[in-house]
């Protein structure tokens, strides 16, 4: 089973008061320090400056869009952006010596902090069955090894293909296209374990399972509700969007267990009133709910939206909207009106008066836009939560118009834009008969495996090669234990990476590290410089330029690698030009704009500056549903409460991570230094359970399969989160997350929910 890490230690826990503002000077402070303290100053130049520029480096962060061409500032850029591009562009290396000194299962003991802190991985490494170490090995060979385990399965279906959504249009692209010619839809990705749940929801609903908001959008809404997330730490140029709606006389209500800096107040670095001023408040309103109330209270909202409609009937809804472009009101609204309002108060733990300010805010508002992540994704019941958002939007109209609409926020830089290129493990059927189309091969038609099925494949011996494109697969998974257990049941585990994880040191029999070239990286292939596209959180496509000079000179592109795996497994008579490809990867937007819908004339789009915004159906008055309209859904589902003695527990990030990835140990914003195992719970709580400020506990799930999950030794931190709810940070809690606790529609882990109790040690 797992291996312990001797890293799994509390640490020097020191508290500060949780801050009420974000960003501001220290921003750009930390940004630079942690830049500088990772490579030279030409470099953090040569990066910061060009990042997010027009002919630059599309930030490896967050999805988060960029404003219009004329209109971006120099450093266009926050502090965690700053930091994930420096974290990439580092002088560290690992090298061969690096891995003769350390044997895998040496490794296996560390963190995935310290094993980034290695530096960027230089050359292809092997780890042959039986070996505990991984040696060089060349291209060629490491690409045939993988080729021949690929080949020697019984079926494509023994094979799986993860993407993480860092990975550029082109090479997701290519991907799909090899796991698809080779014979296989099992195409897991990260938006398994992220956006899944909203894909499903506005799919059944919209008919489209992308956000319909743009930053104009945002910037002139009237009322802007942030659900779920974190903008400060996990989105922080959102804020200076935000601040363009207040500075535009817009309103914003924050919906969050925690009372996140960001949602508070934002200082904007760029700005004078934000070096020297107090800053622009962000949350006119801010509404505690408990962990998993989102649902009771937006059923409760809706309710009291009808309710204003009868007594001052015509004023309320939008009864030509709803009449002309929905279908499904009526058993909505017979649904809604039967919400029973101490339910509501018991899951949501606000009250009514709470509930009707918002009912106000709403009534005031002819244009809201709802925003959303984590928080509303990663539950039990996160599509019916997110189609009750739907229901809200389309009760007064706001769908389809300016100012207005649905907001998923997405997380890693591209992720959207992977999905749109068929990383999906059930594309539909028009897709595949565009690719039959084009390349003349039969893709397979039956659905793959997703992440959380891929691993039960895994663990049960039906999945024995699994091949990683970018990302942290082992710590990123829920059920930490059995995901390990799982990838070591496999033949072969090999990882196409900047960076090294757990991932590459939690391997199967064999093991091998594919290193890539990173986004900041010049790309020169046969046909010349490359740059690569990208797909942000608005749907807008534009290129990313790498600047910096290589790693290692042993580097390939992931397009290169792809290619090259490609021709290696399928042999001469592959009827796609992978060689062409590899050369010039304006020959793979040339297909892609054939294959993929919107994408027509690929390559003299997306050479405009500022790159181009893909259609969206909702915002042209069209829904891609079976009926043609915008769905009303009857939505149910209990919230989270956990039993006496116990409470609710949410996984998330601290200010100081990427993702798997902490960078230090503190938590900024939060007032939390020095330790990330530690859990926030109410201080009413702690005094109930019969525990203290700083006690050390393990932390143990709770979950019918009589597995035990154990998260050894966490501090205890009194924080302002509601009654019963309880927070601690992602990935070190993973170990606590069930593999099959996951929303029923969406198959997304549900890792803000565990119900937890706390063993003293
Ligand atoms: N610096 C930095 N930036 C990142 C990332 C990173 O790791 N570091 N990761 C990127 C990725 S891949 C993603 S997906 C995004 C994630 O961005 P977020 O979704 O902001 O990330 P989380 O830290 O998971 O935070 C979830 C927020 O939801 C709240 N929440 C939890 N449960 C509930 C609930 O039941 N109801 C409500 N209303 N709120 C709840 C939490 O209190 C927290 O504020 O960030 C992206 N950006
Ligand atoms: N409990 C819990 N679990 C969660 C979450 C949570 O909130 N709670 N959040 C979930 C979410 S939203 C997500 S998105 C996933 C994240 O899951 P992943 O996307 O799998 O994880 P990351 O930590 O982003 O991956 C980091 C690794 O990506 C590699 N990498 C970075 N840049 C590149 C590149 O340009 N090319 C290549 N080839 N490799 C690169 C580096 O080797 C680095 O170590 O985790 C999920 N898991
Ligand atoms: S908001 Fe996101 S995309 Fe923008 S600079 Fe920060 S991390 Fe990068
Ligand atoms: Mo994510």
């Amino acid at each position: 089973m797992r291996t312990p890490s001797h890293e799994e230690t509390p640490g020097e826990l020191t508290r500060t008061e949780p801050k009420d503002w974000a960003a501001g000077v220290p921003a750009v402070r930390k940004a630079l320090e942690y830049s500088l303290s990772e490579t030279t100053p030409r470099r953090t130049a040569l990066t910061l400056l060009t990042m997010n520029q027009v002919t630059g480096i599309d930030c490896p962060g967050c999805a988060w869009p960029d404003p219009a061409p004329g209109k971006r500032h120099v450093n266009e850029y926050c502090e965690n952006g700053a930091k994930h591009i420096n974290d990439e562009a580092t002088s560290k290396r690992v090298t061969r010596e690096f891995f003769a000194q350390h044997s895998v299962s040496d490794l296996a003991q560390r963190s995935d902090q310290w094993l980034n802190d290695q530096g960027r991985l230089t050359e292809p490494m092997l780890k042959r069955a039986g070996s505990d170490h991984y040696e060089p090995v060349a291209w060629r060979e490491a690409i045939g090894l993988l080729a021949d385990e690929l080949r020697s399965l019984d079926s494509p279906d023994e094979a799986t293909f993860y993407t993480s959504g860092r990975v550029s249009n082109e090479a997701a692209f290519l991907l799909q296209l090899f796991a698809r010619a080779y014979g296989t839809n099992n195409l897991p990705d990260c938006s398994n374990m992220c956006h899944e749940s909203s894909g499903a929801a506005l799919h059944e609903t919209l008919g489209t399972g992308k956000g319909t908001v743009t930053l104009l959008d945002l910037q002139h809404a009237d009322l802007v509700l942030l659900v779920g997330q974190n903008p400060g730490s996990n989105h922080p140029r959102q804020l200076s969007a935000l601040e363009e709606t207040k500075l535009n006389g817009g309103r914003i209500v924050a919906i969050n267990p925690l009372p996140e800096a960001g949602l508070k107040r934002f200082k904007n670095p760029q700005k004078p009133r934000g070096v020297v001023g107090r800053g622009v408040d962000i949350a006119d309103r801010f509404l505690q709910v408990r962990i998993g109330g989102d649902l009771a209270l937006f059923r409760a909202l809706n309710r009291l939206l009808l309710e204003a409609e009868d007594a001052a009937p015509g004023t309320v809804l939008d009864r030509d909207f709803i009449d002309t472009s929905t279908s499904g009101f009526e058993a909505f609204s017979d649904h809604v009106r039967s919400t029973d309002w101490d339910q509501v108060l018991t899951d949501t733990g606000l009250t009514r008066a709470e509930i009707e300010g918002l009912r106000d805010e709403v009534l005031a508002s002819d244009r809201v836009v709802v925003c959303w992540a984590m928080g509303l994704t990663q539950h039990r019941h996160a599509v019916p939560t997110i189609r009750e958002i739907v229901n809200f939007l389309m009760l007064r109209g706001n769908l389809g118009k300016p100012g207005s609409g649905a907001c998923p926020v997405r997380g890693h830089s591209n992720v959207q834009g992977d999905r749109t290129m068929g990383i999906w493990e059930k594309m539909p059927d028009g897709f595949l008969d565009a690719i039959q189309q084009e390349f003349g091969f039969d893709p397979p038609r039956h659905h793959g495996v997703d992440a959380v099925k891929a691993i039960h494949a895994m663990h049960d011996g039906d999945v024995k090669v699994f091949l990683g494109m970018a990302g942290n697969f082992v710590s990123a998974a829920p059920d930490t234990a059995y995901t390990e257990e799982a990838m070591r049941r496999c033949r072969l585990t090999a990882h196409v990476s900047t960076k090294l994880n757990r991932s590459h040191v939690v391997t199967g029999e064999a093991a091998l590290i594919l290193p890539t070239l990173g986004r900041t990286e010049v790309d020169v292939q046969d046909g010349g410089p490359q740059f690569v596209t990208v797909e942000n959180s608005m749907s807008v496509v534009h290129q990313s330029r790498g600047k910096l000079e290589p790693s290692s000179r042993l580097l390939l592109s992931e397009v290169a690698i792809l290619c090259r795996l490609a021709r290696a497994t399928l042999g001469p008579d592959t009827t796609v030009p992978w060689d062409t490809f590899e050369a010039d990867y304006g020959a793979i937007r040339d297909r892609i704009s054939r294959i993929v819908p919107g994408f027509g004339d690929f390559n003299a789009r997306v050479a405009e500056p500022g790159g181009f915004a893909l259609p969206n159906p909702v915002n042209e008055g069209f829904f891609l549903t079976e009926t043609g309209t915008a769905q009303f859904s009857v939505n149910t589902g209990e919230a989270p409460h956990a039993p006496p003695g116990h409470l609710v527990l949410q996984t998330l990030r601290s200010h100081d991570q990427w993702n798997t990835i902490p960078y230090t140990d503190d938590d900024r914003y939060r007032g939390i230094h020095g330790s990330r195992r530690i859990v926030m719970v109410n201080a009413d709580d702690l005094t109930e359970l019969g525990l203290a400020e700083g006690d050390l506990v393990d932390v143990v799930s709770v979950w019918g399969d009589g597995v035990e999950r154990r998260a050894p030794g966490f501090r205890l931190v009194p924080y302002p989160t509601p009654r019963g709810c309880a927070a601690a940070y992602y990935p070190e809690t993973n170990v606590l997350v069930p593999l099959d606790h996951v929303d029923e529609t969406s198959g997304q882990p549900a890792s803000k929910s565990i119900t937890v109790r706390f063993e003293r040690v």
